[in-house]
């Protein structure tokens, strides 16, 4: 309801203050009987509330979960995640989403999901959501920018959540061109940028976001305990999947209106801070060839360099990368 959307906002300004039940009535303009009852159906949700008489009501805890009161509440940006549509189970995130797109929902609308049964990843690949373990969301947005400059908003992604992951685990997570982020050298978050639009102009960006957040080794089927890992894994502790939404959509928001703004180019020089394919030699597989050499860098466009032993500079677009050495 409209009413408990204002009251949790009142606590994310708040932080972690106790707000007296005659405060929250007079904010709100209702009775403190009816705050009584919507603190009642915020603990039925899964929020811990604290009630002290005479002093009033204060969150001491949340559970793992992803609905919408447990993204908004602590939500700290201006428009992003400020929509959300919470799923218990989906196909694909991607397709609601797409379909929201056409029912013109606005810039920063998120859909999340606890269950996600066939995860799309690029290429036709499945990607497998671990069922109430990991995040599947994607992310609506709506810039005026060319197709060309398109696959820059992947790159941003990495960056925004690497950039969370960093300030949430503490961990420094690795990018490696161009959807993927690692840790240790295992994949904990893969990125698929869908859009829609025609050759000159881009009316929207469905931007798929998986991360693998408290799963474990035996989550995994066999075919991913070689290469996938998770924040878990990695720290030896579970983390709280609606926070770190929280701060993916902050740093999301930070770094999109820089790039609206200014450009890829301060985008680009964070990249390179998490890049890990960097100077290696590699492989890049793309749909037409195979190009092998070191990777030396990425163009201002975000292009992938990859210069040959002969010495030619080849520009890459789109590929899978592997590691040659
Ligand atoms: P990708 O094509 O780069 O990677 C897919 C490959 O990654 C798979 O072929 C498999 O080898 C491996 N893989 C699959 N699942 C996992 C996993 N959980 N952890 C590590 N490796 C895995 C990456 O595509 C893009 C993935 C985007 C997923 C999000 S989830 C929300 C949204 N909805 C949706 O359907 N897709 C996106």
């Amino acid at each position: 309801s409209k009413v408990k959307e204002q009251i949790i906002q009142l606590f994310t300004e708040n932080h972690d203050r106790y707000l007296s039940g005659q405060y929250l009535s007079d904010k709100l303009g209702i009775s403190r009987t009816a705050i009584w009852k919507y603190m009642k159906e915020l603990q039925e949700e899964g929020i811990e509330v604290e009630a002290v008489r005479k002093v009033g009501y204060k969150i001491i805890g949340k559970s793992d979960r992803m609905t919408s009161t447990d993204i908004q509440l602590g939500l700290e940006t201006k428009k992003f995640g400020r929509q959300i549509v919470y799923q218990e189970e989906v196909n694909s995130t991607q397709i609601i989403a797409s379909e929201l797109v056409m029912n013109d929902a606005p810039e920063g609308t998120i859909v999340v999901a606890e269950r996600q049964l066939k995860g799309r990843g690029r290429l036709q690949r499945n990607w497998v959501t671990s069922d109430g373990k990991a995040i599947a969301m994607s992310l609506i947005l709506r810039p005026s920018i060319s197709p060309r400059v398109a696959p820059q908003l992947t790159l941003l992604t990495a960056v925004a959540i690497a950039s969370a992951i960093e300030k949430v685990t503490g961990i420094h997570p690795n990018i490696k061109w161009p959807n993927d982020l690692l840790i240790n050298k295992k994949k904990v978050c893969g990125i698929l940028t869908e859009m829609q639009g025609d050759a000159d102009c881009i009316k929207s960006v469905v931007i798929g976001i998986g991360i693998n957040v408290n799963q474990v080794e035996s989550d995994y089927p066999l075919e991913l305990s070689d290469i996938a890992t998770s924040l878990r894994i990695e720290k030896g502790q579970p983390f709280l999947r609606a926070k770190l939404i929280q701060v993916i959509l902050a740093e999301f928001e930070k770094y999109y209106e820089i790039f609206l703004e200014k450009g890829f180019k301060p985008i680009k020089i964070l990249w390179e801070s998490y890049a890990i394919s960097l100077g290696k030699q590699i492989k890049a597989t793309t749909l037409t060839e195979e190009v092998i050499g070191q990777a030396i860098g990425i163009t201002d466009e975000g292009q992938l360099l990859i210069e040959d032993p002969a010495g030619i500079v080849h520009t890459i677009y789109s590929a899978d990368i592997s590691f040659n050495k």
